[in-house]
């Protein structure tokens, strides 16, 4: 038996061939301050609701895997202190060891996988951070887009990290990037990360045939779509340059390196700011589930 509890609506749209969409629980324990991070939390799982399909939010609580989360456990988790960081590497000794975290882009992929679901959303992924080429750091996001058959929907990624190495490595592994609707890469609070996409599509329909052609030629592995945050939402990528600047140079400073680099960093960046970043990152994840939820449902149509 896997460990691991779905929540009652999601179990059913999952039997009844509905639309389901995953969503991390990471940018919850570690990307947003409370309350902002339950309020997000919420927010998004409304906007998939709105579409018509059935949002699943996944973390691990006190060594379960839960497939959806009830009001109550997703304020608790939004406001647990310590909770872990849990991607790839740490999922089954965290199951064992009985504790309580929030599951990064990798790993919310593998459990929304054990749970049939296929596409999941979320704000930013992980990716290559500036001086790899010394630190070796690159998020276990890219190699588990390659490994496990999920769609994920993102705005991009953040400017903390390498951006052309970042999409170098998802070409090398083979995993498809799809831009929706334009033909560039967007940079998470930006539209426009100056590198074209190798793949552009329009409608949600295109992108859940390309997934569901991708189980068809038994090519392991899911697809990254980046849609670009709404033009309303939109930081110009020069304004936040230099407080990304000083949160890498900060990071480095003080020796900030491993699981805890991208929470420091996005931490930094949001005190920076004072909240304008947080409600860019809430617009876009907003977008994202919706275009997620649109995603599952052309895939629930599919024969
Ligand atoms: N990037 C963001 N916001 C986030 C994260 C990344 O803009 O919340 C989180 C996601 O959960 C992602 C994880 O999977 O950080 C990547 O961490 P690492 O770089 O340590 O692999
Ligand atoms: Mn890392």
């Amino acid at each position: 038996m896997l460990p691991l509890t779905i929540a009652p609506d999601v179990a059913h749209a999952l039997k009844t061939g509905g639309a389901v969409v995953a969503l991390e629980s990471t940018i919850i324990t570690h990307g947003m301050p409370y309350p902002a991070n339950f309020e997000t939390a919420q927010a998004v799982e409304a906007e998939i609701r709105d579409q018509g399909a059935v949002p699943a939010t996944i973390a691990v609580v006190q060594g379960k895997i839960k497939i959806g989360l009830s009001e109550t456990q997703l304020r608790n988790l939004a406001q647990v202190t310590g909770a872990a960081k849990l991607s790839r590497a740490d999922l089954a000794a965290a199951l064992v060891l009985g504790q309580t975290g929030g599951t990064t882009v990798a790993a919310t992929m593998i459990c929304a996988h054990l749970a049939g679901i296929r596409v999941f959303a979320t704000g930013g992924i992980g990716g290559v951070h500036r001086g790899a080429e010394q630190s070796f750091d690159i998020s276990a996001d890219l190699p588990e887009l390659a490994e496990t058959p999920v769609t994920v929907v993102c705005a991009g990624a953040k400017a903390i990290l390498d951006l052309p190495k970042t999409f170098e490595t998802l070409e090398t592994l083979g995993v498809p990037v799809i831009a929706y609707g334009q033909e560039m890469i967007p940079a998470f609070w930006s539209r426009d990360s100056g590198i074209r996409a190798p793949l552009q599509m329009n409608s949600p329909q295109e992108i859940a045939r390309a997934h569901l052609m991708r189980g068809t030629l038994g090519l392991k592995g899911g697809q990254l779509v980046t849609n670009p945050i709404p033009q309303t939402d939109e930081i110009a990528a020069e304004t936040l340059a230099p407080v990304i600047e000083n949160a890498v140079r900060k990071a480095d400073a003080q020796n900030i390196t491993a699981k805890a680099l991208t929470p420091f960093l996005l931490a930094e960046i949001l005190e920076a700011t004072q909240g304008a970043s947080l409600a860019a990152n809430i617009a876009l994840i907003r977008n994202n589930a919706r275009l997620g939820a649109q995603i599952a449902l052309a895939m629930a149509m599919e024969p």
